[in-house]
């Protein structure tokens, strides 16, 4: 206590992490946990500290706090620190002390990582190979094949997007601390089969995935862009699907069910996505929601699906015609 007194004045307290519940989320936590704990960092991790996983639903109502980090989430009104890689209309890179932003970076962990790049000793090889793979992952810059067979990370991913896992930030918080404390937590096996046995979709080669697919997607611009329309199906499956099924089209739109609202994502082609010219993001945001540059997402009122659909479309439409 009285240590913390005398440096008071010099030293920034962070008396929570609040990140994004998905795996770039929490890679971002991990690193930022160790670039605070052992470089000789202004900002200083208090001993108590806590942690927060934050969905997009309980993003609106929460309530940063001055001595927040903040990961891969929007810029809220008071934080200590903020990183995020999101689209912002802003074109100005973000490096300075308390902000770091870059819409380029693959992951926000691999902004973290950036930043703290001293602390890399004290690392193991799990978080070599977690930082390596959350920057394939969040961007998106999958193989075929690894889309098809998703090594542990890629599995870890899927299973914390699935609706129940989300749900419960607990599992969240432990998955946390076993990256923190006992490095490589697929030694974990218990913990971990109960993770991944938790996930609801179905499989890529699962028949009925395709099935669903046929039965739910529709073409517009000679195929250019697809709409897959899964309001009424309680089943998800591997977001890629339509890469996955179709070779030509360049852009889609995902609409499902989320918590009596609708989600409808907007995204490229990922095989393709370095000869496709918009940034979705910005689409996605123009219209309240936000994103990358190669998927966007807004979250509207079931009676406003259709609405909102045809706004995508409208912004879409330009690259498509002619
Ligand atoms: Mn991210």
């Amino acid at each position: 206590m009285g240590q913390r007194k005398l440096c008071k004045k010099k030293r920034r307290w962070i008396n929570r992490i609040v990140t994004h519940a998905d795996l770039d989320g929490l890679a971002s936590a991990v690193f930022l946990y160790f670039g605070l704990k052992f470089s000789n960092n202004k900002f200083i991790l208090d001993d108590r500290f806590k942690i927060e996983f934050l969905n997009y639903r309980r993003l609106r109502t929460f309530e940063f706090e001055e001595t927040d980090a903040v990961l891969d989430l929007p810029k809220p009104d008071r934080f200590q620190l903020w990183f995020d890689h999101h689209s912002l209309n802003s074109k100005e890179i973000l490096r300075t002390e308390k902000e770091w932003w870059d819409p380029s970076a693959p992951s926000t962990a691999d902004l973290v990582w950036q930043r703290f790049s001293k602390f890399m000793r004290r690392l193991s090889t799990f978080h070599f190979k977690l930082h390596k793979a959350v920057n394939i992952i969040d961007s998106a810059n999958f193989s075929r094949h690894q889309l098809l067979n998703p090594d542990f990370f890629g599995q870890l991913s899927r299973t914390l997007r699935t609706r129940n896992f989300r749900a419960d930030r607990r599992y969240l918080s432990d998955l946390f601390t076993i990256m923190i404390y006992s490095g490589d937590p697929q030694f974990h096996i218990e913990t971990f089969s109960t993770f991944m046995n938790r996930k609801k979709y179905h499989s890529i080669l699962d028949k009925r995935a395709e099935e669903l697919f046929n039965k739910h997607a529709t073409d517009l611009f000679d195929g250019k862009l697809i709409i897959l329309d899964l309001t009424e199906e309680k089943i998800r499956f591997n977001r890629y699907i339509t890469s996955l099924i179709r070779d030509d089209f360049l852009y889609e739109i995902q609409l499902f069910k989320d918590d009596g609202r609708v989600i409808l994502r907007i995204g490229k082609n990922i095989f393709k996505k370095e000869q496709i010219p918009l940034d979705l993001g910005l689409i996605a945001r123009k219209l309240g929601g936000g994103g990358h540059d190669g998927v966007g997402a807004i979250v509207a009122e079931y009676p406003l699906k259709n609405q909102m659909l045809q706004k995508l479309i409208d912004e879409v439409r330009p690259c498509l015609v002619g």
